[in-house]
Order: C-alpha cells, then structure tokens, then sequence
C-alpha cells in the first residue's frame, strides 16, 4: 500500500519542515506533496531544500493564492497521474492535524473503507484552544451543512481526511466548485451520495501556534451557498 499525503501552504515557512518529518516517519509507504501558492514567505524555498536530500518529498508551485479546495483538486490529479498512490491524505501545514494519528486512518483503511474522515465531534469534542465563538461557529456549521447535504456525518468542514485512488477517480475533479470549507463538505457529500463506505475517526484538532490564519468572512458565506448547491445537484442527479 502506497500513501501520499498532500500539505496545500500559504505562509507556512515556520511549520513545513518540522511537519514533513513527522510525517514521513509514520510510515515508509508515505511520500509527501505539498502544494504552495507562491508563499511570499518562502515555504516553497524550504520544501526545496528538502527535496535535494528526499525523494520521498514533492512540490506543486503556483503562481498565486488561489484557495486550499483548487489546490487539492491540483494535488489529488498529480497523485492519479502518477497511478501508485493507494490512498491520499489532506492535511494543513500548521499542526492542527497530528501526524501522530495518522494510525487512526491506516487501522480505517484495512477494515476496508474508501474515505476516512478525522472528525473532531465523535466521541466527544476534541478541540484544542479555540475560543467558544470559532467553536460555536464550527458546531453550528456542521449542523447546519449536514442538514442541507443530508450526509450523516458529524463533522464535515473538517480537513483531516483520506480518499481512495478509487473515489478520487470517480468523483469528477473538475466540477469541484468550492474552495474553503465548502471543499471540505463538497467532497465528502459526493463520495456519500455515489455509495462509498465512510468512516469517521476521532481525531484531536488544535489551533494553530505558528503562522496567521487564512479563515476570512468569504470562506464563510461560500460555505452557506454551496450546501444548497451541492444538494440541489444531487437532485438533480448531477454529482
Ligand atoms: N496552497 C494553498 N494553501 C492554502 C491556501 N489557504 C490556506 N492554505 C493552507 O491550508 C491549510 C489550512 O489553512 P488555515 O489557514 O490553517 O485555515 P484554518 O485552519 O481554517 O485557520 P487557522 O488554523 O485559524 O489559521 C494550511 O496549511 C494553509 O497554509 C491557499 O490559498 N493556497
Ligand atoms: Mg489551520
């Protein structure tokens, strides 16, 4: 079995390396792609460096910030491209999501599921220095997108996830419209409504401790549109 890992970065020069190695160690089937939107801080520089001494590590350049949801669907068909990559993980560059439990996605993988889900809200509630009002905020969105979607999972804007090379070739890539959040729970609905088997571990998410966050009002409002979206294409038969 062979794994990559996609780390999609803006101004995340502080975290990148550290994060690469602790990723890396999990496992020697993981290589590693991260996909860079020409951080002005010069993260891309240092994926760079370590690429000279590991051919495990890979990068994606664009020219300009253009959203984590196109940077994946850039991630996710390098990955098919390249054909040998059984699963692919999502994960932020700013420790939010552990390498550590990357385990908990493995053990998911050989009971057999096509898309493993990090959730934050099984089995209690696992979120590590958010203040009540991004907690809220979390909560309530979550409600709210699984009502719209109807997809029966507890956390749907999460970000730590892993899809089959199976599903990513199936769901249609180029028709991925959404690009904050909404990619999040746009992607998970379409591998719910074409059948595939979907398990959610309970992983631990902790606010960033380096770096400045990307979340704007925008990510919001784009979220609250395209669950009605991606619904109404599911009537419509079109996912
Ligand atoms: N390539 C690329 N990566 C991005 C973009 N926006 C965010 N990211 C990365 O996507 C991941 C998640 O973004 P964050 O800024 O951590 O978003 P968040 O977790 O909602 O917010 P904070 O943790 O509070 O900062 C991080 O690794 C970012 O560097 C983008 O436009 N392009
Ligand atoms: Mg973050």
């Amino acid at each position: 079995m062979k794994y990559l890992v996609i780390i999609p970065t803006y101004n995340e020069a502080m975290n990148i390396e550290k994060l690469i190695e602790k990723v890396l160690k999990q496992s020697n089937d993981i290589d590693v792609l991260v996909v860079d939107d020409n951080s002005p801080d010069g993260t891309a520089n240092i994926v760079e460096k370590i690429m000279e001494k590991n051919k495990r590590v890979n990068l994606l350049k664009r020219e300009k910030k253009s959203g984590l949801g196109r940077a994946y669907v850039t991630g996710f068909k390098w990955a098919l491209q390249k054909g040998v990559y059984d699963y692919i993980f999502e994960m932020d560059a700013d420790f939010s999501h552990d390498p550590d439990e990357l385990y908990l996605f493995f053990q998911a993988i050989t009971e057999g599921y096509d898309v493993v889900c990090g959730s934050r809200y099984i089995e209690g509630l696992r979120v590590l220095n958010w203040d009540l009002k991004r907690l809220f905020l979390s909560l309530g969105g979550n409600i709210y997108a699984r009502i719209i979607t109807g997809v029966k999972l507890t956390d749907l804007t999460g970000g730590y996830n892993c899809y089959s090379k199976k599903v990513l070739s199936t769901i249609n890539l180029d028709k991925i419209s959404s690009n904050g959040y909404s990619f999040q729970i746009e992607m998970k609905a379409k591998s719910y409504y074409k059948g595939f088997k979907i398990k959610e571990v309970p992983i631990t998410f902790r606010d960033r401790y380096e770096g400045t966050t990307k979340m704007s009002g925008g990510i919001i409002n784009e979220a609250l549109f395209k669950c009605f979206k991606i619904r109404f294409e599911k009537w419509f038969g079109k996912y």
